[in-house]
């Protein structure tokens, strides 16, 4: 039963469509995330400090920092090796949930080249040639399907132990593979690094909190220059590459005339083929049959980023919306693969007509309908789910029916290959809009929500007073289905930004507001900034760039910071971090950072001064690299303003 109420809508978010679906959770006596929060509360201190301990069965520990309580776990461990430990397994979990994502996407690419799956086909067969090249793949006479068996096969070898160093982190610019090597962070295999936080986290092995720590943003960057690297530019090769187009956003995507299917996870494989199967004229008849005017697809989280950037597929809502889509009675299926999907959506469901079906036999869902995904039947397995949706419309309750808003209009899309063929070709006007300060900087805002923090107020606040302040802001994961909603993510928002950063944007019709995709796509932004530090011949933490994750959840957004941060990209969290309990460990990570990788991390709830932290540090990027820029103390930090819950 919710417990939240009147005016306490709006204090959990920012978007209307969520004001009314809470209020309709209320009237139905449905339980949400905030409610299921408030029951938690007071969350654990010892856990928000990252100080309890249950990796072995002598425990579970607790120190207590800032107290008389024990100073050591049961085998000695100390507040730093316990701080260690657990934010290296965070790590290691959230580069194992991205770079096993990509693997999937590397097997279907393999068995694309072993002529064993017809769902699936080469759409971009430049890019399958470019990244052969990488590999060191020879393409000379090869059919594209015998060069896509040869490249996966080498790419396999990414994820074992016989490689020094991950090929595709040579992207970087070398005098960042020099500090990788220097400091022993140069990632080797995806899953040999994976494996080693595990085992030196183990009881017993390794008791140094810098080395545990080291290792950890090793897994990190196998991460970002490897697993979800993969996932990206192998999507690209199998889907397409992205391409700006306008589509919309939020909960008034769905139809109340339509059979409405919301694909909801992180793995395009699946939605590929559910779109493909949607337009089945057969499908369409089904569903006319039934007394749908037609089939509406619409995405959720990442899952929905990759289709909309692809497809034109319009984006139902971000994390905290997967539950309140369900309530809108509109939804025949929910169709599920992996990665941010909560266990309570077929609890909601069940209380609606909609099915919640599972995909992927590693991600089971008690009480949806399983129906097991192989890229080898892909085809038929998505005209299995789509009729099963089809199917589900005849039970649907039209006086539940309830769509709160209308769809806000987005422009979508950005892959670093059509924001060249935006700019002409070239990054050069870009770097000269940067170099003359029209342009003072870019950003990257990315990650979640949480359910913690008032929904996207941290994304949406951010984005707002960094555009107003001339810095292009890119955007992946729920942070970009924040800013779509909010009507930031159109050309038309270029009225809203600077004069620079506006004019720029209007001359190239573009949005001051970059969608570039789901997050495994933040590798996008690493491959840009190592474009950009290379043409200036640079590093990248030269670059008058930042990173923020103003609504993290997630142990992938944590396994994000580490590998950004470590390419040299400072970055702004907005929920702490489970680390505040080791004074070492807060040192390392926000000051002492920046004489290894050149960058650090900040906690700033506040996305105001989190703007204000951000704009500082690319004025004095901006003044090391020789050009025109503002004193950084000349702009002034506000006092907290915005409430935040
Ligand atoms: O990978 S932003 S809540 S959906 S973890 Fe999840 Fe966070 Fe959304 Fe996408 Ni990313
Ligand atoms: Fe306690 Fe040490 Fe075991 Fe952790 S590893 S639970 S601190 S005894």
């Amino acid at each position: 039963m919710t417990t939240i109420s009147g005016d306490g809508f709006k204090k959990k978010s920012i978007a209307d469509d969520t004001w009314a679906m809470m209020e309709i959770a209320q009237r139905e006596g449905i339980e949400t995330l905030w409610d299921r929060l408030a029951k938690q509360e007071p969350q654990c201190g010892f856990c928000n400090l990252g100080t309890s301990c249950r990796i072995c069965a002598m425990g579970p520990c607790r120190v207590d920092p800032f107290g008389d309580g024990p100073q050591k776990g049961v085998c000695g461990a100390d507040a730093d090796i316990i701080v260690a430990r657990n934010l290296a397994r965070m790590i290691a979990a959230g580069a194992a949930s991205h770079s096993d994502h990509g693997r999937d996407i590397l097997e279907t690419l393999h068995r694309v080249g072993e002529g064993k799956t017809d769902a699936y086909s080469i759409s971009e067969p430049e890019k399958l040639k470019t990244l052969a090249a990488e590999y060191g793949v020879t393409t000379d006479k090869k059919s594209d399907q015998e060069i896509a068996a040869d490249l996966a096969w080498e790419m396999m070898e990414d994820f074992g132990m016989r490689r020094e160093k991950l090929p595709l982190a040579s992207r970087a610019p070398e005098a960042r593979q020099e500090i990788w090597e220097k400091t022993g962070t140069y990632p080797r295999g995806i899953d040999r690094e994976n494996v080693e936080v595990l085992h030196r986290t183990h009881m017993g092995v390794d008791n140094d909190w810098v080395n545990i720590l080291l290792h950890a943003v090793r897994t990190g960057l196998s991460d970002g220059w490897g697993g979800s690297m993969i996932a990206t530019e192998l999507s690209d090769v199998l889907f397409g590459i992205p391409t700006p187009k306008t589509t919309s956003m939020n909960l008034g995507v769905l139809k109340a005339d339509e059979v409405n299917i919301i694909l909801h996870g992180h793995n395009p494989m699946l939605s590929e083929v559910i779109v493909a199967a949607a337009q089945d004229p057969k499908m369409l008849k089904l569903a006319k049959k039934g007394g749908a005017k037609g089939i509406n697809l619409a995405g959720l989280c990442c899952t929905g980023n990759e289709v909309l950037m692809r497809k034109g597929i319009p984006m139902a809502g971000n994390h905290l919306m997967q539950e309140l889509c369900i309530m809108t009675g509109a939804v025949e299926a929910m169709v599920v693969d992996y990665q941010c999907i909560i266990p309570a959506v077929t609890e909601t469901a069940s209380c609606y007509h909609t099915k919640v079906i599972s995909t992927f036999d590693k991600a089971k869902f008690p009480g949806a309908e399983h129906v097991s995904f192989n890229p080898e039947n892909g085809l038929e397995i998505g005209q299995q789910i789509v009729q099963t949706a089809v199917e589900n419309f005849t039970n649907r309750v039209s006086e539940r029916v309830h769509i709160p808003v209308e769809p806000a209009p987005v422009m979508a899309g950005f892959s670093i290959e059509s924001l060249l063929e935006v700019l002409g070709g070239t990054p050069t006007p870009l770097l000269d809009a940067i170099k003359e300060g029209a342009i003072r900087g870019a950003v990257g805002v990315v990650g979640c929500n949480n359910p913690k923090l008032k929904q996207d107020l941290g994304h949406v606040e951010l984005t707002k007073r960094l555009i107003e302040n001339d810095i292009l802001v890119v955007v992946t994961g729920c942070a970009a289905v924040a800013n779509g909603k909010a009507g930031l993510m159109m050309p038309e928002a270029a009225e809203t930004a600077g004069k620079g950063l506006g004019g720029v944007c209007k001359a190239l019709g573009i949005p001051p507001v970059l969608h570039l995709g789901s997050c495994v796509d933040n590798t996008r932004i690493l491959v840009l900034a190592a474009a950009l530090a290379n043409t200036l011949g640079v590093d990248i933490d030269a670059l008058p760039l930042a990173g923020a994750a103003p609504e993290w959840y997630s142990e992938k957004a944590v396994a994000i910071g580490a590998y950004v941060v470590a390419s040299g990209i400072y970055t702004i969290l907005g929920t702490a971090p489970p680390i505040f309990g080791s004074a070492n460990i807060v040192k390392l990570l926000t000051e002492g950072l920046q004489d290894v990788f050149g960058a650090t991390f900040a906690v700033e709830p506040d996305p105001n001064r989190a703007a204000v932290l951000i704009r500082r540090h690319i004025e004095k990027k901006r003044a090391n690299l020789g050009l025109p820029a503002l004193d950084p103390e000349s702009i002034p930090m506000p006092e907290v303003e915005v409430a935040l819950t």
